[in-house]
């Protein structure tokens, strides 16, 4: 297994219901490190640009009002195998299918308010990550 770095961003829902604390906790229990985090609320321009391969479907509209309607926190989580190790933390993007003690399973709203957000690969993460976050602004947990 090898130390990787992926984006997780806590989204709007999330902080709406005062989980920022609950979502990080349960990352550091799980053995990964924040390499860098703020706040942010995004522009529409931002937005769309994040969910660029999303730009076809259906939801794509409502899914980029939503990820700007309110404050989410943007986190380069670190640790061994962390793009796959987020993805089981987050669970199934519907939460109707995601474990009851995931992240998604524990505070999403709906299939669109789904809690967070997990880079799906290396290449995404290093992609997402620079889209946010400049070089200065990550700290080696490792
Ligand atoms: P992921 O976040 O699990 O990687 P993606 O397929 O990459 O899932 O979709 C990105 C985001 O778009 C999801 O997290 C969710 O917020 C939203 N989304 C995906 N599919 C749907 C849908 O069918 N209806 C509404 N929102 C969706
Ligand atoms: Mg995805």
């Amino acid at each position: 297994m090898q130390k990787e770095k992926t984006l997780c961003i806590i989204k709007p829902n999330a902080v709406s219901d005062n989980n920022i604390g609950n979502i990080i906790a349960r990352y550091e229990k799980e053995g990964l490190r924040i390499s860098a985090i703020k706040m942010a609320v995004l522009t529409k321009e931002k937005a769309e640009g994040f969910y660029i391969e999303h730009k076809e479907r259906p939801f794509f509209s409502s899914l980029v009002t939503f990820m700007t309607s309110g404050v989410i926190v943007l986190m380069v989580l670190e640790g061994e195998d962390a793009v796959t190790k987020n993805r089981k933390i987050m669970g199934a993007t519907n939460p109707v299918d995601a474990a009851p003690n995931t992240l998604r399973g524990l505070y999403a709203r709906s299939m669109e308010a789904n809690a967070v957000h997990g880079s799906d690969s290396i290449p995404s993460a290093e992609r997402e990550i620079s889209y946010f976050f400049t070089p200065e602004e990550l700290y080696n947990r490792f």
